[in-house]
Order: C-alpha cells, then sequence, then structure tokens
C-alpha cells in the first residue's frame, strides 16, 4: 500500500465517518415515515431502510480496517502491514445493489407480470457487474485493471438503459409532481451511478499512489451516500406524491351522499 500524506488520510477517514452518519440518519428517516406513504409504497421505504442499515454497518467495518491499515510514522500515514479490506464495500453492493432496484420498481406500481422478469434480469446483470469488477479492483497492473473495467462496464450500461427506459415510459403515464420526481430520480441514479466506474479508474489514469488511493475512497463514499440515501429520500418523495395522487383519484370516484 502506498503512504498518504495526513491531508488524504484524514480526508478518507472523515469522509467514512460522515458516511457513517449519513446512511444512520437515511434509515431513521426511512422506517420513522413508513406510515406516511400508502400502503402500496410501504415496501419501498422498508427496502430504503435496509439498505442504507446494510450500508452503514459495511462503512463501519471499512472505517474500522482503515484506521488498522494505517499508522503515523514521520509526518506520513504508511502502511502497519494489515491489508486495508475492500471486500466489505464489494460485498454490501451485491447485497445492496439489486434491493436499490428493488425499491425503484416498488414505487413504480408495475404489475407481479411485468416486475418479476424485471428485477430478475436488473439482479443478475448487477451481480455480474460487481463480481466483474473485483478481481479489477484488489489487481495492481492497469491492463487487468482495465479488462475486468470493461468486462464490468457491459452489464453496467445495461442496466442503466433499462432503467431509463422504465423511468421514462413511467414518467410519460404521469403528470405534474410525481413526473418531475422521477425525472430527479433518473438525475440521481445518472450522476452517482457513474462516479464508480470513473472512481475505479482513478489509479489507472496516472494518479499517483496516494492520492488515487483518496480519490477513490472519497468517490466510492460519495456517490454510496448519493445512490442510497439521497436516492431513497427521492423515493419517499415519489411515494408521498403517489399516495396523495391516489386519494386524489379515489375520491373523484367516491360516490355522492344522497
Ligand atoms: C450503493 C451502491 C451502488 C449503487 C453501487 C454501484 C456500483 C457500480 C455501478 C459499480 C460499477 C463498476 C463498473 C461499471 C466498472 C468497474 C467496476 C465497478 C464495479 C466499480
Amino acid at each position: 500500500m502506498d503512504a498518504l500524506s495526513p491531508f488524504q488520510y484524514e480526508l478518507v477517514f472523515n469522509m467514512l465517518s460522515l458516511t457513517v452518519a449519513g446512511m444512520a440518519a437515511a434509515g431513521l428517516f426511512f422506517f420513522g415515515s413508513r406510515t406516511e406513504v400508502g400502503s402500496t409504497y410501504r415496501p419501498a421505504l422498508l427496502v430504503s431502510g435496509i439498505v442504507v442499515f446494510i450500508a452503514g454497518y459495511h462503512y463501519l467495518r471499512i472505517w474500522e480496517s482503515w484506521k488498522a491499515a494505517y499508522e503515523l510514522v514521520g509526518g506520513q500515514y504508511v502502511s502497519t502491514g494489515v491489508p486495508f479490506n475492500d471486500a466489505y464495500r464489494y460485498a454490501d453492493w451485491l447485497i445492496t445493489v439489486p434491493l436499490l432496484l428493488v425499491e425503484l420498481v416498488a414505487v413504480l406500481g408495475l404489475t407481479k407480470r411485468e416486475s418479476g422478469p424485471l428485477l430478475r434480469n436488473l439482479t443478475i446483470a448487477s451481480v455480474l457487474m460487481i463480481a466483474l469488477g473485483y478481481p479489477g479492483e484488489v489487481a495492481t497492473d492497469a491492463g487487468t485493471k482495465w479488462l475486468w473495467w470493461a468486462l464490468a462496464m457491459v452489464p453496467f450500461i445495461y442496466i442503466l438503459s433499462v432503467l431509463f427506459g422504465r423511468l421514462n415510459a413511467a414518467a410519460a403515464n404521469e403528470s405534474g409532481e410525481v413526473k418531475r420526481l422521477l425525472g430527479r430520480a433518473r438525475g440521481i441514479i445518472l450522476v452517482s451511478w457513474w462516479v464508480y466506474p470513473v472512481a475505479f479508474a482513478l489509479p489507472m489514469l496516472g494518479l499517483s499512489g496516494g492520492a488515487a488511493e483518496a480519490g477513490l475512497q472519497v468517490g466510492y463514499s460519495l456517490a454510496d451516500l448519493t445512490a442510497k440515501a439521497i436516492y431513497g429520500v427521492v423515493i419517499y418523495q415519489i411515494a408521498r406524491a403517489k399516495t396523495v395522487s391516489d386519494q386524489d383519484e379515489a375520491k373523484r370516484f367516491e360516490p355522492i351522499a344522497a
């Protein structure tokens, strides 16, 4: 492991700490606001809460591993000999990425016949994406890293194109607030998901050891906060807006009292 400057080490340390706090706060919010949405959308909030709970736990472990991996020697943070464990994050993604897709499908209100095959395909693609990325993450030479990066990009592009197709189709059937929020969910997925392959590539793009490691850790943490906690808030907003519009619709069909 390359040595880190105190700034690089502390930046990552503080970012990991912030991510633990952000996930915990988001979890409390999602569990606490479940009853504010109609029963159809409650599973979406439950899954949002589970996702940030799992991620918060893993970030706690990543943070512990970060602390154990480096020590301050002569003004620089150098390896203690205990390797930093990157596998926590990949284990986390393996569980949370399919669940994030479940959240979205749950809030779109698709029929079981539509949502079953959709979720199956997206889950297979996300497991493939993460499994193909991991050998590249732990490899040290640029050629090997690029190979696994390129392979993982195939399911990545597939997932994004399917999600965008679905979100656009859902938005076309909606109006007003719900339509606007579906656009927001699309924007958040687009911006946060692209951070992963870019952060992964930092060590291959000529950044020096310490800077690449710090950039990667900060990039993944910010992306995870956005793709899980902030995204979950938008899922909640969509569920709220749909609950209100479902109530309006129900009122329209209420028989008028004689
Ligand atoms: C909450 C966690 C999320 C949303 C994680 C998403 C992870 C990715 C989109 C990872 C993608 C990767 C590539 C497209 C290529 C390089 C390897 C990965 C796994 C970092």
